[in-house]
């Protein structure tokens, strides 16, 4: 029997949390027709809605956010953590920050793609580098973000940051050793057109599903299979129904942090800064977690003998790589000359980062 660590509660608060409005960064309860105080009544609450449950990579994000912001504000800003479950779908997040009913919340790429297309980057494989580092360091580039700013901000959304949460892990009920195994697998993905593509390069049957719903798919064999970062696995429990885990390396999970943009735009300076030096305070944190819990994860659901793993080497990596080339004329072909620039921009960025990686290996300036 699976254990219920996880509840949904779609409509309710949703429902709730958008009727009373937005995230009050001015004051509450006050007569309706005042003018917006210049200074806020403090505290200030905002709330900031998670795309993963209590113990996961954005629950631990999301506590040493509030604990920084909270404490570098004195205690005149509280952060309101709404893990999944709570409030609603990945894609009724988004829906959420945009209409300004919550101030913050993640939002996977995943998910993301149909609304935002330049996003859809994120779901392909092998297109960030092996080499871990140079993806959280690229990641965490203010010229990545800066490129990204635009297709975010047509949407209504202030992109604050990327999130790496570690190596997207396939599970099926059989070994994925090379794409021919994929041939008429229904492959669960998240919720984009984009997202489905590179399984469907394989040969896979794709299709979008919505994280809450994804245990009992698997459980009813509504599907074959899925692919998600290992602590995810674990938290949700996928390894009881699921026989095998395929470690193919194919793409790091990221996840972006976003606000409204007009509560950004409107917060007060000093607010804005304790956001924003929150958000560089926990970015390595965030890294430091995702590697713990992917690791400590890993060896729990080892240890109990729940799964097969199945680590690929470089030549059957190899072989997906190329079965995955042909999705990026796709993803150029939706996202037209930005999607062009973006892409192209982060070729030269992995590029140069492992050159400089790899020079100050050299004259042993490596940290
Ligand atoms: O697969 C998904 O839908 C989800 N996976 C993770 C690890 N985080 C959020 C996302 O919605």
């Amino acid at each position: 029997m699976p254990t219920v660590r996880f509840r949904f509660w779609p409509l309710s608060l949703a429902l709730a949390i958008a009727l009373t409005g937005c995230s009050d960064s001015q004051t509450s309860g006050e007569d309706e027709t005042a003018d917006v105080p210049e200074t806020p009544d403090y505290p200030v609450t905002w709330r900031f809605a998670l795309e993963e449950i209590e113990g996961s990579v954005q629950h631990a994000y999301a506590e040493a956010l509030k604990e920084r912001i909270e404490e570098r504000s004195d205690g005149r800003i509280e952060i309101d953590i709404f893990p999944y479950g709570s409030l609603g779908t990945s894609a009724q997040l988004t829906e959420l920050v945009r209409n300004g009913s919550i101030s913050l919340a993640f939002a996977s790429p995943g998910h993301l793609a149909n609304t935002i297309p330049e996003v859809g980057l994120f779901t392909l494989h092998y297109v960030l580098p092996d080499d871990a580092d140079v993806t959280r360091e690229i990641l965490a580039s203010a010229e990545l973000l800066e490129l990204f700013e635009s297709p975010y901000a047509n949407q209504n959304m202030k992109l604050l940051g990327f999130v790496p949460e570690g190596w997207m892990a396939w599970t099926a009920n059989k070994a994925l050793r090379s794409p021919e195994d994929f041939t008429g697998q229904r492959i669960r993905t998240m919720t984009s057109d984009m997202a489905e593509e590179t399984f469907r390069a394989y040969g896979a049957e794709p299709s979008q599903i919505p994280y809450s719903q994804v245990y009992s798919d698997l459980q009813l064999r509504k599907i074959d299979g899925q692919s998600n970062p290992v602590f995810a696995i674990e938290e949700m429990d996928f390894y009881e129904v699921q026989t095998t885990m395929t470690l193919a390396r194919p793409a790091q999970f990221v996840a972006s942090v976003v606000s409204n943009l007009e509560w950004y735009d409107a917060l007060p300076e000093n607010q804005q800064q304790w956001l924003d030096n929150g958000l560089k305070d926990v970015a390595q944190i965030a890294w430091e977690t995702q590697e713990e819990l992917n690791q400590t994860r890993l060896e729990q659901m080892l240890e109990g003998g729940h799964m097969k793993v199945v680590r690929l080497t470089d030549s059957e990596r190899e072989a997906f790589r190329e079965a995955s080339m042909p999705v990026r004329d796709i993803y150029l072909e939706r996202t037209g000359e930005s999607g062009q620039r973006i892409l192209g921009r982060l070729n030269q960025l992995i590029e140069q980062t492992e050159t400089r990686k790899q020079s100050s290996e050299v004259s042993g300036d490596g940290d």
